[in-house]
This record gives structure tokens, sequence and C-alpha cells, in this order.
């Protein structure tokens, strides 16, 4: 997500920088701080050529836009256990040997064993994992090298985040939209918790809309920093949100609370939409969600009367069972309740016109359709791969002015489980190449087992990364990456907004680190394919997508903060919807088409098992760590030694489990060793996991993967089909049926936070 902005040029223009003097011995250079995803925009500040601190903007528009994680990214940096020359393996896969090589060797050889593999099995033998939030060079040429080569196979950290958000929210109008906090007057929190260190403008601005008046709902199982602070709190059942939103629409639908003129010329299926929703009495969602009745019924006409509203989007309905009917029920309501695209509502902002996006640098239109449909998880989880996002590609068109656009990077992705299925030898084909980029695959995605399982089964493994993750250790070649302030950056809106935001080179990269951009372009050259990476540098290749601004990155970056163009509302006015109706389909067209129930439905819970009488979530993120990393960092992990499971005092009696007793917590997948927390804020019943735990001074290798075997919650995350999102394929997160038992011999293997500063 991008850190949210003004829309309104005079507002961007009315905010003076401020520029503070310079300190002797440093310089400064305005940056985009790349440690989280949420990328705030900050001043570095340069002593002896290297970045010695990261403070706050000097524009107003960015006040207080930093963490504790960004204030301590040149320290975990700096790190001397940090991979700053290309490393191949010398031992069997998974010994822990490696040898330092050149760049030059290291692409020869990965350049001729991949020909060799495409040769064999062809290009869709060549899978790729990603998370494009982090890399931040990448601007679509990895899918442009693979497009060019033949493989569909491309999958991302954002299939559980965002990406699948964007693409299923496709089906209702044609677009992913963007919350307008500046001007919003109800913010619905649909378990999202942002905080003062955990995606610090997005907490801002609820702050600030809060001060200004704003109604806050939070629908949350515990108790959560933002459900203390909201007009209404629903304590539903952890994955029940999308029969919660069905009992909002009941109310909203009864009570007459909904747009009629927008329903009337806007929408088709309404009727339909409400004979689902009638089969969804108070009563049933009471049951179903364990909340008050009336409560939800106050919170559905708050929301409903309180307008302009928002549903910002949530990584939780992202990680369900029902994650496509949750996503397409908060569409919806936007939509009936007249959110769309009006100010403080739900901003439909399509590209901008002066800037080449990175949808048109992917090309998807040249991998042809054969290749299209050997997309791997395409047949029965269409919902963010080619198949299920063909039908888009005319309305698209229309409306958008590109036949791919290509929200969030997430709407034409392969499947991640049936890859690696398909990794591990027991898909439709082989696949046989793996490459991940800023992304710590073995743990980002669910059924961790199978995942090591399919990296053991490769011929060729490269890593573009900082840290020996649990991923890299599987790896033949780990490659370094460079980090946001050693490259000159350009912050693409998600491909859904059509505001940007530059960053200045502020330092050399260390050793042989080298950028997305250089890796790709290197990549298309041992392929033998150079022309498809036709820029020298990464600014040329930003100047050229520049070209119709009439400026170079350079001049932009320099007078530049924001760059945007004025905002249009209501422009379906004008265009329709980029749906094939050309409407808002209450009831989907798309997945009619293709097997799917038109309308959102609500599957329950598998049938109890008696062995497993808890369930479990993983999140609540910790201050000190973004996702999986920064683990390193010893003032973080000064604050996190070990990973802590959150129960309430009542289960804590039941299983008689005290706090920092260490615990064994599991479940038909797999187990993980962790310590327990007693909270008051969680429900009866309900287990808290963190997420991506592994320990960077633990042993390498295989067999401990630095920890990641004994605590990496991913160990618990199932996906098979009573686990998965039908629609999208995606694993349910929150709601897994599990067990904590005491260990025999308690885990007391503490965690040394001095030693993680020490090289190894
Ligand atoms: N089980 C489970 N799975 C989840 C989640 C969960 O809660 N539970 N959460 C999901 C969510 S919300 C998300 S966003 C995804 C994120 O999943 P990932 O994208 O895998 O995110 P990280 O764990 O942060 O791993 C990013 C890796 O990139 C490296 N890196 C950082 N910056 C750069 C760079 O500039 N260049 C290079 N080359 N490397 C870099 C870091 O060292 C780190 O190892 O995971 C999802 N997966
Ligand atoms: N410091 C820090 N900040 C981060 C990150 C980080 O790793 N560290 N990660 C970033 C990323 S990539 C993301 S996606 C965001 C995620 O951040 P958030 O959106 O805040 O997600 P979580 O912290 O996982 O969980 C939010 C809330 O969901 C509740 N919850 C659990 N299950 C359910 C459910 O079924 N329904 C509902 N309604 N609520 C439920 C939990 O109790 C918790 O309070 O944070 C970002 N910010
Ligand atoms: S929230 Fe913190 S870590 Fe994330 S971009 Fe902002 S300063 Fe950096
Ligand atoms: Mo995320």
């Amino acid at each position: 997500m991008p850190a949210p902005v003004p829309f309104d040029p005079e507002d961007v223009a009315a905010a003076k920088t401020q520029k503070r003097p310079d300190k002797p011995g440093i310089t400064t250079k305005k940056t985009i701080c790349q440690t989280c995803d949420i990328a705030c925009s900050v001043v570095s500040e340069i002593k002896n050529g290297r970045v010695v601190k990261v403070r706050s903007s000097d524009n107003p528009l960015f006040r207080d836009h930093i963490c504790m994680k960004g204030i301590v990214a040149p320290k975990g940096y700096a790190n001397p256990n940090r991979i700053t020359r290309p490393l191949r393996r010398v031992g069997e896969r998974g010994s822990g040997q490696w040898e330092e090589v050149t760049w030059d060797d290291a692409m020869s050889d990965i350049g001729a064993r991949l020909k060799a593999i495409i040769a064999e099995h062809g290009p869709e033998a060549w899978a790729v994992s990603t998370s494009q939030w982090n890399t931040g060079t990448d601007h679509g040429l990895g899918r442009r090298i693979m497009n060019h080569i033949g493989s569909p196979n491309w999958i991302s950290g954002v299939a559980l985040c965002a990406g699948n958000t964007a693409a299923v929210n496709r089906f209702t109008y044609g677009w992913f939209p963007l919350g307008d906090f500046g001007s919003t007057k109800c913010i619905v929190l649909m378990g999202h918790n942002p905080r003062r260190h955990s995606w610090t403008p997005i907490y801002s601005a609820i702050r600030s809309a809060q001060a200004r008046g704003a109604k806050l709902i939070v629908m949350d199982p515990r108790r959560s920093s933002n459900a203390e602070r909201a007009d209404i709190w629903l304590p539903l059942k952890a994955g029940s949100d999308a029969a919660m939103m069905f009992g909002w629409l009941k109310v909203i639908f009864d009570e007459e609370l909904y747009d009629k003129d927008f329903v009337e010329n806007w929408t088709v299926g309404f009727d339909a939409l409400r004979a689902r929703v009638d089969e969804f009495p108070l009563e049933r969602v009471a049951e179903l969600t364990g909340c008050d009745p009336e409560m939800i019924a106050e919170a559905a006409r708050l929301y409903a009367t309180s307008g302009p509203a928002t549903i910002p989007w949530t990584p939780i309905t992202d990680m369900q069972r029902n994650s496509t009917s949750g996503i397409r029920l908060q569409s919806i309501l936007r939509a009936v309740c007249g959110n769309i695209d009006v100010p403080g509502g739900e901003l439909l902002q399509g590209f901008n016109p002066d800037i080449i996006p990175e949808s048109e640098i992917e090309m998807h239109h040249i991998l042809s359709e054969e290749q299209k449909l050997k997309q791997l998880g395409n047949e029965n989880h269409p919902a963010f791969t080619y198949r299920g996002q063909a039908a888009f590609r005319e309305p698209m068109k229309r409306v958008w002015g590109y036949d791919y656009p290509n929200q969030v990077t997430g709407c034409y992705m392969a499947n991640p489980s049936a890859t690696f299925r398909a990794m591990a030898g027991q898909g439709p084909y082989p696949v046989k190449a793996f490459f991940f980029l800023g992304n710590n695959p073995m743990m980002s995605y669910a059924n961790m087992p199978m995942i090591i399982d399919g990296m053991m089964n490769q011929d060729l493994i490269v890593a573009h990364e900082h840290f020996m993750t649990p991923s890299a250790q599987l790896a033949d070649y780990v490659l370094p990456g460079d980090r946001g302030w050693d490259r000159p950056g350009w912050l693409e809106g998600l491909g859904s907004t059509s505001t940007y935001r530059t960053s200045e080179k502020a330092m050399e990269p260390p050793g042989e680190a080298k950028s997305t951009f250089e890796f790709w372009k290197r990549i298309a050259g041992a392929l033998d394919r150079p022309e498809i990476v036709p820029w020298d540098t990464l600014e040329d290749f930003y100047d050229y997508r520049l070209k119709a601004t009439g400026k170079t990155f350079r001049t932009l970056s320099s007078e530049t903060d924001v760059y945007l163009t004025v905002p249009r509302y209501r422009k379906y006015e004008q265009d329709g919807f980029a749906t094939p109706s050309g409407k808002v389909e209450l009831k989907s067209s798309v997945l009619e088409d293709l097997g799917f129930d038109p309308l959102p439905y609500f599957r329950e819970d598998p049938p109890e098992d008696p062995n497993y009488p808890l369930k479990l979530f993983t999140g609540v993120r910790e201050d000190g760590f973004f996702q999986t990393g920064h683990r390193h960092i010893s003032e973080m992990r000064q604050r996190h030694p070990e990973p802590v499971a959150f129960i309430s005092p009542g289960t804590a009696k039941r299983f008689d489990l005290k706090e920092d007793e260490w615990v064994t917590v599991e479940n038909q997948l797999g187990s993980i060793s962790i310590m327990i927390s007693v909270r008051d804020s969680m429900p009866d019943g309900l287990v808290r996991i963190p997420h991506g735990w592994w320990k960077p001074e633990m042993e390498q290798g295989y067999n401990t993967l630095s920890g990641a075997r004994k605590y990496a919650d991913a160990q618990l995350c199932r996906d098979d089909d009573d686990y998965l999102d039908r629609e999208q394929g995606i694993p349910h997160l929150k709601g897994v049926a599990c067990r904590i038992t005491k260990q025999a011999v308690p885990d007391l293997e503490k965690s040394d936070a001095s030693a993680l500063e020490v090289a190894k």
C-alpha cells in the first residue's frame, strides 16, 4: 500500500517544504523509506558517502511519516552478515556451503542452465516469486522477460496481500479503489489495525480523520488498539467477516438505507443479490459471527448514514476461506451505499496520462494464449490468473486505456500452492527453475513443508536478497540486492493511483550489491535476449517512462515531492465501469462464466475435530520487524526476543498455561514452538500466532533453516480444499483449528540479541 497523500494538486502545492539547514559534514537526499511497503517519504542524511540517519521529511504533507523500523534501517543494513557478494552453492542443496563468485560468472552459468531447462521442459518450467513491495526496482521488468520467454508462472506475496483484492474488486466495478482518508466521514477497519509503528501514515490518517469527527467502526475478534478507539467495535469470530457483511446488507436493504439512484442507474443484479442477502437474517448472522444483533444493526446504520464512508483495504479478508465473497461484499457495500468515486469515499483513479505504467512495461499481450492457459492453478482457482481476468480485457481498454492493467501486480498471477506442487513434481508438468527476488517464499505462502519439497526438487534456484534467509539457504545462487537508498526510485502507486513519488539515490550500493533492474537486465542478456531490456541504466528507463512530462527523472525528483493529476470524480458517468456490462456487477457475469456462484456466499468452518479444540490466526504485526525480516537488528530483537502466542485468561486456565511458558502449537499440517502470553484483549478459544519467525543467529542449512523449522507459522498454514478460498485458491489463515500442548522438555533456548551483529 502506498502512504496516503492528498489527491488534490492544490493541497500538494500549498504544502511548503521548509528545508532544514544541513549539519556540518552531512548532506541530505529526499528518499523513500523502502523498509516496509507503505513507503514513507523521508530524508536520508549522508556522511562519508553512507546513509547514517533517516528522519522524517521536511514537507508537512509527510509530517511524522516515520517509524522505529525506518529509524534503525541504516544500522540494520550495515549488519556484517548482509550479503554483498554473489554466492554460489558448493555442497549439496541446503548444506549451507558457499563460495564467492563474480556477477559475470554467476550470470553465464545461470543463463546456460535456465536455457537447458527451458529446452527440455518448456518455458513454463521457470517460475518466479517476488513481492513488488520490497524490490522497488522491478517495475514490471521480470514479467516482461517472462512474457517474452513464454512463462506464465509468476507468483507473489501479493496473492495474500492486496494483489488478490485488486483482482477481485474488478469483478464488481472494474478497478481497485483506494479510500480517501483525507475527507472521509466514516472508516471501517475489518481487522486492519494500523499503529504508530505499523504502517504509520495510515495510522496517522485514521487519527486525523477521527480528530475531524469521522466515525470509526472496527471488526476484530481481539480488542485491538483501533478497537479501543472505535465508535463501534464488533468482536466477531475469526474468519466470519463475510457473514458480518451479509448482516450489514440485510439491515441496509430492509431499512432502505442504500443509494437508490445509484443502484437503479449503475448496477446490475440487485434483485438476485437481495434474495441472497435475505438468507442472512440477523439472528443467523449473530450466530455465525458471535456478535450481538443490535450492535450489528447499529454498525450497519452508522456506515450507511454517516458517509461518505470508506472501507480501506485490509489483508484480513485476503486470507480467508471466504476471501472472494468477503472482498466482493466490501465492494458491494461501497457501491450500494453510494461511495464509489466520490470525495471521501473510494476513488477509482486510473493511470496518470503522462507516465508509461508498469502494466505497459510488462507486455502481457505478447505471451501467447496457449502459454497463458498453462498458468498453474488457473483451472481450479482462476480469479487472479490470466483466464480469470480475460473477460476484462476489452472493458479495461475501453475505460482505462490499457488491455492488461496489472493493479498491485496481482491480476495475472499463477496460483502459489499449485506452483509449489508442480515444483514438487505433483503438477500437470514439471517446474524445474525457481527465482525469487525481495521475497522469502518458504515462509510467505501456506504449506511450508510442500514449498521445501518443491525447492529441493529444483535444478536451479536463484535468490536476490540482502540476507541468508531460510529460503535463500536452499538456493544455488544468492545474489546481493541493493537497498532503496542505493538507487534512484520511482514509486508507482500500485497501478491503482495516478500519484507518484520519487526517491533520490543517496549512496553507492555496498560491495557488489545490484538493483533488481540490473538483475533483470543481466538475465535478459544471459538468455541471449538483451533487446528485451533496452535501457542502459535505471535512470534511462525512468526517463523513457516520463517522456510525456517533458522532464527527466532527475529534474522531476529534485522539483517535485508528489506528481499527480487533477482528480476527477464519478468518471463512470462518462465512461461506464470496466465490467462486461459497463455497470457495477452486484451479480458477477465473469464469475458466472467461470463456473462460480455469481453472488457472494458464506462457507462455514469444516466440522470440528475434538483433537484440535482451539482456533488460531496468523498476524498482529510486531512493531520492530517487517514481515519475516529484521530479526537481525539487536534493538528490535530486544523488543521481541521470542515468538509469542497470545491467548485469553480463560484459555490459559482451561489448558493450565502460564505467561512465558514454552508450548507446542500444532495442527494436522505441522507444529511450532512458541512462548505463551496471556492477554485479556483475546477472546476465549482463539490463539494469535505471529507471522514470519526465524532466528538469523541459529544454524543455517536444510535441517534447521535458522530456526524456521522450529518457529515459522507457515508450517501451520494449510492449503487443502477446506482451507482454500474456491475462486482464488488462497489459504485461510484466520481461524485454523489447532491445539496447544505443554512441552515435555521445555525449550529453554533463549535468544542472545548481542550475538546478532557478529559476522558469521
Ligand atoms: N503464513 C503467513 N504468510 C503470509 C502472511 C502471514 O501473515 N502469514 N502475510 C502475507 C503478507 S501481508 C505479505 S505482504 C507477504 C510478504 O511476503 P514477502 O514478500 O516474502 O515479504 P518479507 O517476508 O518481508 O520478505 C522480503 C525479503 O526481501 C528482502 N528484501 C527487502 N528489500 C529488498 C530489496 O530492495 N531487494 C532485494 N533483492 N531484496 C529485498 C528481505 O531481506 C526479505 O527477506 O507475506 C504474506 N504471507
Ligand atoms: N511493524 C510492522 N508493520 C507492518 C507490517 C509488519 O510486519 N510490521 N506488515 C505490513 C503489512 S505487509 C501488512 S499486510 C499490514 C498488516 O497489518 P494489519 O492489517 O493490522 O494486520 P494484522 O496486524 O495481521 O492483524 C490486524 C488485526 O486483525 C485481527 N484479526 C485476526 N483475525 C481476524 C478475522 O478473521 N477477522 C477480523 N475482522 N479481524 C481479524 C487481529 O486481531 C488484528 O488486530 O501491516 C503492515 N505494517
Ligand atoms: S512505516 Fe516505517 S518502515 Fe515503513 S516506510 Fe514508513 S518509516 Fe519506513
Ligand atoms: Mo501485507
